[in-house]
């Protein structure tokens, strides 16, 4: 990369356009499921977004998936505008689409410098830089600082060894510089650029039923997680959790409610409830404010006790999505999860007797899953009083200490292309990935299909009608896609397994 691109550009050329760019998101065979899966917008661009506008630059953000851009389309847009900048953002998940992106952005406009980010390089930069040379440099971890001190940089022909965090080729060399520019204070960054978000709130929707009543917006109150779940890439923002205050929180929900009409917040970071004196402000203030506004959250069993949930369901806590990820105590031993069966079992009781929904996250395939620890599970899940279920087939994602445990086995072609969580890209000993398949689908029908769970829904569909239209969607492409499977002779699988995994 000749660093004088960025130069010649940044003199009278201060656009950028973020990307989150085109993923696999779906299993083929299975996009009826589109019409109810969570549709958020990347929060990671808004918040670069509004860093880099206050620092004079003039920020746009492309939404490829959520309005079904292709890969090409999304190219021709940036062209077309043919920015100084393109920062893109990287899940494992989406390298392969983005660098295509990128090629053809360098095809149509050379002089536009890529920059990408994100999860998949917080944990796997270097490589990454050094297989896709479509992608000029690299921001390691949390970004806003960086980012800023990047573009600076470039602009000023400055040595790019002094900025932290970044990842660059320079003569054939791929170059780290040391360190990560963390925002120590939260409060300090502006409020994510959510105005800039074509269509927003209305284009932006979650999973169905995972709010009562749209339109719906998310807001990350802390970053950091001090555990070390071995299936979890922790790798971006690392294990010191810190805290918007909750005034600052409040102010972004409130202006979310006045200026968009935002009726429900998902709360997306990882420990929402690590600290319980700040989740008691942020309700007293809900409370004290009178702002209607419900909200959901992500929690670990051993955060929640029934006075906080008490207090949470009064200010408006609609539903916590807990990680509960197996009936086996033996496994979540293995997943370092530091969490026991029983004691989920008491949580989800608490917030179930609290009037909140619980959602539990669960995983299948983890190494040590055998017969048993699925039996486990198809038990816990019928017992506890959880009303929904999301479960994702076991992926060592980069950035997961599992991942440096299995590389250099069978996953020694990693299939970045496949890490959505739709994909079973390993089977532990014992089990093949089509046996796997096929209790994956017995597990969600175990839980699914049963009266008590279909009351659940046909209430709530009548309690917030919004959802009924997708989940007929949804309806209508199941039954197409069933009928397609049996008249070629397939009982169970929707699609023929792709045997080359
Ligand atoms: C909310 C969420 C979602 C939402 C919204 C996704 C989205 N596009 O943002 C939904 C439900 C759609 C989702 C889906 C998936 N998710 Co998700 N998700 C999260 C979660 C819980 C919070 C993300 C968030 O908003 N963080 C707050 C913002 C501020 O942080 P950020 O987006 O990371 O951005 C910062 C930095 O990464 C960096 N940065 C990001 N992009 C860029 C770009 C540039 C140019 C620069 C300079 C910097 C930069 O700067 C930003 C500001 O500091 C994280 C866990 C976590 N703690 O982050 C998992 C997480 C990101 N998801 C993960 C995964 C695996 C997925 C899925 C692939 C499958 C799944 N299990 O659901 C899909 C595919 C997602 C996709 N490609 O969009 C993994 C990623 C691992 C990996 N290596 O890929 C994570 C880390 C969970 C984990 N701990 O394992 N997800
Ligand atoms: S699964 Fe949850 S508790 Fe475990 S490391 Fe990841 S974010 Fe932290």
């Amino acid at each position: 990369m000749n660093q004088s691109v960025g130069k010649k550009n940044s003199i009278h050329n201060r656009d950028i356009i973020f990307i989150n760019p085109p993923y696999e998101r779906i299993a083929p065979g299975y996009e009826f499921v589109k019409h109810i899966t969570n549709q958020a917008a990347s929060l990671g661009l808004l918040h670069l977004a509004a860093e880099v506008r206050e620092q004079g630059y003039r920020p746009a953000i492309i939404e490829s998936d959520i309005f079904n851009l292709t890969i090409a389309q999304v190219a021709e847009k940036v062209i077309k505008k043919k920015p100084a900048y393109v920062g893109i953002t990287l899940f494992t998940v989406g390298v392969w689409g983005a660098a295509e992106i990128a090629r053809k952005i360098k095809q149509g406009s050379p002089d536009t410098v890529i920059i990408v980010g994100g999860p998949h390089i917080s944990s796997m930069g270097q490589e990454t830089i050094q297989r896709f040379k479509e992608f000029d440099y690299a921001v390691n971890g949390e970004g806003e600082k960086i980012l800023v001190e990047l573009l600076a940089a470039l602009a000023a022909d400055t040595n790019l060894m002094l900025v932290p965090g970044i990842i660059f080729r320079k003569h054939s060399f791929v170059h780290v510089t040391p360190g990560k520019a963390i925002n120590r204070v939260l409060d300090d960054l502006p409020m994510p650029a959510w105005d800039l978000l074509p269509n927003f709130p209305q284009a932006y929707k979650p999973a169905i039923y995972d709010f009562p009543r749209g339109p719906v917006a998310t807001i990350a109150a802390s970053r950091g997680c001090p555990f070390h779940c071995k299936f979890c890439d922790t790798s971006t923002f690392g294990d010191r959790v810190r805290h918007y205050s909750p005034a600052k929180v409040f102010a972004m929900m409130q202006h979310l409610h006045e200026t968009y009409g935002i009726r429900h917040i998902l709360f997306v970071d990882d420990l929402f409830l690590a600290s319980k004196i700040r989740v008691t402000e942020l309700c007293n203030k809900i409370l004290d404010s009178g702002l209607k506004i419900t909200w959901s959250c992500t929690a670990r069993v051993d955060t929640v006790k029934p006075g906080v949930l008490a207090l949470m369901k009064k200010a408006g806590c609609w539903e916590i999505s807990f990680g509960l990820e197996t009936g086996s105590n033996a496994l979540l031993k293995k997943m370092d999860k530091a969490a026991e069966v029983e004691k989920s079992e008491q949580a989800v009781n608490w917030t179930a007797k609290a009037g909140i929904r619980t959602k539990g996250l669960f995983m299948l395939g983890f190494p040590g899953e055998d017969q048993e620890t699925i039996k486990q599970t198809k038990d816990f899940i019928r017992r506890i009083p959880m009303t929904i279920m999301n479960l994702t087939k076991f992926t060592p994602y980069p950035g997961s200490p599992v991942y440096r445990d299995l590389y250099g086995t069978n996953i020694r072609e990693d299939h970045w292309e496949k890490m959505n969580g739709m994909n079973f890209v390993w089977a532990p000993e014992g089990l093949s990935i089509e046996e796997l398949d096929r209790q994956y689908q017995e597990i969600l029908i175990a839980f699914y299909n049963r009266p008590k769970i279909g009351f659940h829904y046909i209430k709530l569909t009548l309690m917030y009608p919004n959802h009924f239209i997708r989940f007929l969607r949804f309806a209508l492409g199941y039954l197409y896609a069933k009928i397609k499977s049996l008249l070629s002779g397939r009982k169970g699988l929707l699609v023929k397994m792709d045997s080359k995994l």
